[in-house]
């Protein structure tokens, strides 16, 4: 890192790569160009205090846990149990067990809450030197299809500061800076939204003995665990419905109602939200030397565990995209970044698509009808009974799918 005094007054850098954004998708690239003697810079809008308390996903996938061990870092930024694999259904009240397994060699998922994932990343970047800065605003990307772009922004007390770097990594999810400057018409924008909203409540209630997905006449219902004593469940609700609309005793009922368990044991609920099932992809992932990464380029709905998941493919093509370049100065995988992840992307989407809408048409005849809630009773049954359906299920909730996967990571 260089640094130097800047004609404006603040301070002036050098660095390979600014990230920007401190989610698991920055921290996870943070932490693989660090294993790999890569330098950078972390710029993070929001406090670290902020940044840690974010509760998303709950469940590392088989494949970015290998990910992890190929680097070397498994063991320092993955928490939690392992998943049993074992995934319940509950249909009209009756239970299915499916195993999300695929049956190959290695170790399977994680228990791994988003936000201890990003604790642990943090701590180890920090506890080897790393950089990241909290709190910054005003971020602005310049020269992106130059050799040297440069990242402009204020720190925390207001002064303002300009590094030059090889490569700015957008990682500042959706609703960030780095896609906005990219030229308009530069990247085209897929999106579905599926009509349907959810609503979340995290609580301080026993997690289920495995993650379970409910399907009703009243709708949709999951209860997935977030700790020895948390969980998170989700409830189908209109699109535009509000938290205000589902006070305390409303949410215990409605998932009594459709987990069918009446003695479900309720707790204090400590964060509640809602939100619409949208599914996004902005293409190619790439502008110049800004690489997209996690939710900057695309968002998931959350059935079927793969925002997060994806968020960590992206961050470890990146890296050795970059590493590649720094130490033999290949850029192939730099040059095909764009379309490998998009590949996964696609693929992911699909699987989320289908259960997003098998679940939902399987309960709820009251818009979608009779005819599309038997073809989604008609694809369960198949998953309950097939073999092959049941496994080629497991390889997309595992990510080991034949979908191509890099070769493993060499670091160093
Ligand atoms: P993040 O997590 O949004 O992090 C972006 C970071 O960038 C910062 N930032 C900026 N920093 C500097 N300057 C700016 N101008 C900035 N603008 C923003 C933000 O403060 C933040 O720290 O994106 P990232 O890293 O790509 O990670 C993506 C994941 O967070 C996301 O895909 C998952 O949470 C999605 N997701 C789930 N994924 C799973 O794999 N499994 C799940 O079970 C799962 N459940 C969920 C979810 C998302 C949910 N939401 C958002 C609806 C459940 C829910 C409720």
């Amino acid at each position: 890192m260089v640094l130097r005094e800047s004609e404006s007054g603040g301070a002036s850098q050098s660095t390979t790569v600014v990230v920007v954004g401190a989610g698991p998708a920055g921290l996870t690239v943070a932490n693989l160009l660090r294993t790999c003697g890569v330098d950078c810079v972390v710029l993070e809008r929001g406090s670290r205090e902020y940044v840690a308390q974010r509760q998303r996903a709950g469940i590392v996938e088989s494949r970015a846990v290998r990910m992890f061990e190929s680097w070397g870092l498994a063991d320092l930024v993955l928490g939690g149990a392992p998943h049993d694999g074992i995934l319940e259904f509950r249909v009209d009240g009756e239970t299915h067990l499916v195993d999300d397994t695929d049956g190959s060699e290695g170790p399977g998922a994680r228990l791994c809450p988003q936000q201890l994932l990003v604790a642990n990343l943090t701590a180890a970047h920090l506890a080897e030197g790393g950089d990241i800065r909290y709190e910054v605003a005003d971020v602005s990307l310049h020269d992106l299809t130059g050799d040297r772009p440069t990242v402009r922004y204020r720190s925390a007390d207001g002064t303002p500061h300009t590094i030059t770097c090889d490569f700015v990594a957008g990682c500042d999810g959706d609703h960030g800076v780095t896609r906005a400057a990219v030229p308009e018409g530069v990247l085209s924008a897929h999106g579905f939204d599926h009509g349907v909203g959810w609503l979340t409540v995290l609580a301080d209630a026993p997690p289920p003995a495995h993650p379970l997905l409910a399907v009703s006449p009243q709708g949709f219902a999951a209860h997935f665990p977030r700790g020895p004593r948390r969980s998170r469940y989700y409830l189908q609700c209109p699109p535009d419905d509000r938290p205000e609309a589902w006070p305390d005793h409303r949410v215990w009922d409605a998932l009594r109602t459709r987990l069918a368990d009446p003695a479900l044991t309720a707790g204090p609920i400590t964060d509640r939200e809602t939100f619409r099932l949208r599914s996004l992809v902005h293409d190619p992932m790439q502008y110049g030397r800004l690489f997209l990464v996690g939710d900057a380029a695309h968002i998931v709905s959350p059935m079927g565990g793969k925002g997060m998941n994806l968020a960590l493919y992206d961050a470890d093509l990146f890296a050795r995209a970059v590493r590649d370049h720094v130490r033999d100065q290949d850029d192939t995988a730099l040059r095909s970044y764009s379309r490998r992840c998009l590949r996964r992307v696609w693929n992911d989407q699909e699987f989320s698509h289908w259960l997003t809408r098998t679940v939902h048409d399987a309960g709820d005849d009251t818009h979608r009808g009779p005819f599309l809630r038997n073809l989604a009773r008609a694809r369960l049954h198949r998953l309950f009974t097939s073999p092959t359906a049941a496994q080629a299920f497991a390889e997309q909730m595992t990510g080991l799918d034949p979908a191509p996967n890099p070769p493993a990571a060499t670091s160093g």
